[in-house]
């Protein structure tokens, strides 16, 4: 790469842009309404323009190369740089009233790589979080076994663990978009999604320890222990394949508004069956029919019917930047990055498109690529400030293709909530501004 190639600029959507102090911001605002006007696109790059004005944070000596730095364990637990304090976990304006039954969503447009840091996890509660005691905890294992247990924290700690990573994905994920574009952000349209490296006992390991009636056994109900009572059934065969009650994520304890100190893990399958301060396993010979089951998490067909029972996320993908309330500040050369995901396995391919879909080139993808996990995708791009737009189709491990809205509608209508795929539309004005659209 030439070292004359221009890397085009982005700012950030105003909630989630870096904390500028004073003098950073004189000089962009310097930048881009600078002397040039409305030329700010011919202005060199900015360390090439920086350099021949004698660029004070160079030459002023910084009191953090003259002075003496902090100490070591200032904090007993560290904390994110103040300069971010704008990212952060976000309610969608207008969504549920109440506090307590809501989501926060994941700034996924400042996010790297694929793993979500705990703090920025989103997080959707029907009844409220708790932050419970471990040593009160209990998980009791029963039903159609030989011998019904109660584990406490430390007796599941013993067993032998796995750490895996995984997506979470909400089955509302995007479901605010079905009939019309409704939020501006990747925050808001994709958010409900994380990915973290779980670890805990594999749930074939509780059931193999409980002398489960392998001729009978059909689902495993798993209840949680706060006030919304939630419950949801897994088929056996899920339980006893990559299932895991998990204690971790990324390295530490759940956090309060994840589980702590217990919850499922259910690779692919949609979060609501990801079950939180799991109290209960009962194994049975058919499904339960919960209320959150039966009632809700069901999708709206368009001849008026429920279909029930959709357990898996399917393949989908977004562009994380450039997306939605961003400006493109130049013209010229943009990375294009995005993550893609398959509730049946491994992503194989990702398309993106910067004309609304009519043409396609493969991106690339970032390793590691693993099953049921985020994958990341990078993709070069010259905005030549025509108006643009952008897509991303990915295709999994199975051969499934991302739909259009077009296609999805086609199929499902428009008045569904859940398991929303489609792929994602960002329009890039000729002002350089990115907003959420529906196209095919
Ligand atoms: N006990 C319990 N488990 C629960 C929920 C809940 O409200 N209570 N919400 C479910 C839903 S709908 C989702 S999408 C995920 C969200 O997990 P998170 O808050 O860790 O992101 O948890 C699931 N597990
Ligand atoms: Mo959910």
């Amino acid at each position: 790469m030439s070292a004359r190639k221009f890397f085009g600029r982005i700012l950030p959507a105003t909630e989630t842009a870096r904390v500028p102090t004073r003098s950073s911001r004189r000089r962009f605002l310097q930048h881009t309404l600078g002397a040039a006007g409305a030329a700010t696109l011919a202005l060199p790059s900015h360390a090439a323009d920086n350099a021949a004005q004698g660029d004070p944070s160079i030459l002023k000596p910084q009191p953090h190369r003259i002075g003496l730095g902090q100490p070591v364990a200032t904090f007993g637990y560290g904390q994110p740089s103040q300069w971010e304090k704008n990212l952060q976990r976000r309610q969608s304006p207008g969504l549920t009233r109440v506090t307590q039954s809501s989501v926060a969503f994941t700034p996924l447009q400042g996010s790297f790589g694929i793993l979500t840091p705990n703090g920025l996890h989103f997080e959707r509660h029907h009844q409220g979080w708790w932050d419970i005691d471990p040593s009160q905890h209990r998980l009791m294992v029963m039903g159609l076994v030989k011998q019904a247990r109660v584990y406490t924290m430390d007796d599941l700690m013993r067993l032998p663990s796995v750490s895996r990573i995984h997506f979470i994905e909400c089955g509302a994920n995007t479901g605010m978009e079905w009939g019309n574009v409704a939020v501006p952000s990747v925050q808001y349209t994709h958010g409900m999604l994380s990915c973290c490296e779980f670890t805990g006992v594999r749930l074939s390991t509780l059931l193999d320890l409980s002398g489960f009636h392998k001729k009978t056994a059909r689902f495993v109900l798993a209840e949680g222990g706060d006030g919304s009572g939630l419950s949801r059934s897994i088929s056996i065969e899920q339980a006893l394949d990559d299932v895991i009650v998990a204690w971790a994520m990324n390295g530490e304890m759940l956090r309060p508004e994840n589980g702590y100190p217990l919850r499922l893990v259910v690779p692919g399958a949609q979060g609501v069956s990801w079950v939180k301060w799991l109290r209960r396993l009962e194994v049975g010979d058919q499904r339960w029919d919960q209320r959150e089951e039966v009632l809700h998490y069901v999708d709206l067909m368009p001849d008026g019917m429920h279909r029930q029972y959709t357990q898996i996320q399917e393949a989908k993908s977004v562009i994380t930047s450039p997306s939605g309330g961003q400006t493109l500040l130049d013209h010229g050369f943009y990375n294009v990055t995005g993550l893609a995901w398959s509730g049946r396995g491994r992503v194989k391919r990702v398309d993106v498109s910067v004309d609304g879909g009519r043409n396609w080139r493969t991106a690339r993808l970032e390793t590691p690529i693993l099953s049921k996990a985020l994958t990341r995708f990078n993709i070069d791009w010259q905005w030549n400030g025509q108006p643009a737009i952008l897509q991303s189709r990915v295709i999994d491990e199975t051969g499934y293709v991302q739909p259009t809205i077009g296609q999805l509608r086609a199929v499902r209508g428009t008045r569904s909530i859940y398991h929303n795929n489609m792929i994602q539309s960002w329009k890039v004005a000729e002002n350089g501004e990115v907003s959420n659209v529906q196209v095919g």
